[in-house]
């Protein structure tokens, strides 16, 4: 009588084998033998290295650009080429979405760059300027609240990496703008807004500022703009991020050239849509 021959085992796996055949069971990849598994990580690691090296010796590179705005040369080529594919995708037409009104919060106070706690909204003129400065107009808040009256529900993004939603209430850049069409040359493609101190200060392109829905604020969440807010006006758009919203305007100016840009000069892109 013969017994049958047991099945043969397989021998018992080291702890690294299994490891190493459970990774690849995670992964559902290939299994591959120790030996292998050293060789493609000695790879990896020269691969991996190299390209840190190439990483660091390009990011050096970069450096040692001369400085545009404050920031390497190809940075800033970088931004510029989003700039313009961002106003390629621009369309006057269409609109940031827009939420219900109980959906609205009021957000953090968030920024306060040429806010002045002591600024008299009943004192407060703004100062419109034309190419160079040229002066065009002063006006009180009345003025301002008596175009045509525009209430919106739009998101606030921050850079930062917060948003809300917040329900706006103001006039249309693009009404405001009607008031000086006589007086300003045709086809000027930039304002320029700045707080009364000249603090703080944006750049914006026309396009965007003859939206729809680029509206100087005067209320949020249905109350006047608190002083934290940028009483007594504001600038407000969904198409830009919130350091475009320039809280208190002292000056508007309609500018032929690039304005400044308070971010801008600190290494963020200009045109900053999204
Ligand atoms: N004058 C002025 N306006 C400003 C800023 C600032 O520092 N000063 N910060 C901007 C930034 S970064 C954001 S996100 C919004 C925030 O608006 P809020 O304070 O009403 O939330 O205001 C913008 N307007
Ligand atoms: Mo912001």
């Amino acid at each position: 009588m013969t017994t049958p021959e047991p099945p043969s085992r397989p021998p018992r796996e080291t702890d690294q084998e299994r490891a190493v055949r459970l990774q690849a069971e995670m992964l559902d990849a290939p299994m591959i033998s120790e030996a292998a598994f050293r060789t493609k990580s000695r790879r990896a690691f020269v691969v991996g290295g190299a390209a840190a090296l190439a990483g660091f010796l390009g990011w050096r590179w970069i450096g040692t650009q001369h400085e545009v705005e404050n920031i390497p040369f190809l940075l800033r080529e970088g931004h510029r080429l989003n700039e313009q594919l961002w106003r390629g995708l621009y369309n006057p037409d269409r609109l940031a979405p827009t939420f219900a009104v109980s959906r609205s919060r009021m957000p953090i106070a968030n920024g306060s760059l040429g806010l002045r706690s002591d600024l008299d909204p009943d004192a407060w003129m703004l100062r419109v300027e034309g190419p160079d400065g040229a002066l065009l107009d002063t006006l009180d808040l009345a003025a301002v609240q008596a175009l045509p009256r525009v209430e919106m529900t739009t998101e606030l993004k921050c850079i930062e990496g917060w948003s809300e939603i917040v329900h706006w209430t103001g006039a249309r850049f693009s009404d405001f703008a009607a008031r000086y069409v006589n007086q300003l040359p045709e086809g000027l493609p930039y304002v320029s807004l700045a707080t009364p101190d000249g603090d703080y200060y944006v750049g914006m392109d026309m396009a965007s500022m003859m939206h729809a829905q680029t509206l100087l604020c005067y209320a949020m969440q249905g109350a006047p703009l608190t002083m934290f807010h940028g009483a007594p006006l504001r600038l407000v758009t969904p198409l830009k991020y919130g350091v475009k919203l320039l809280k208190q305007i002292g000056i508007i100016r309609f500018s032929a050239e690039r304005p400044a840009d308070y971010w801008t000069e600190r290494g963020y892109d200009w045109y900053i849509g999204h």
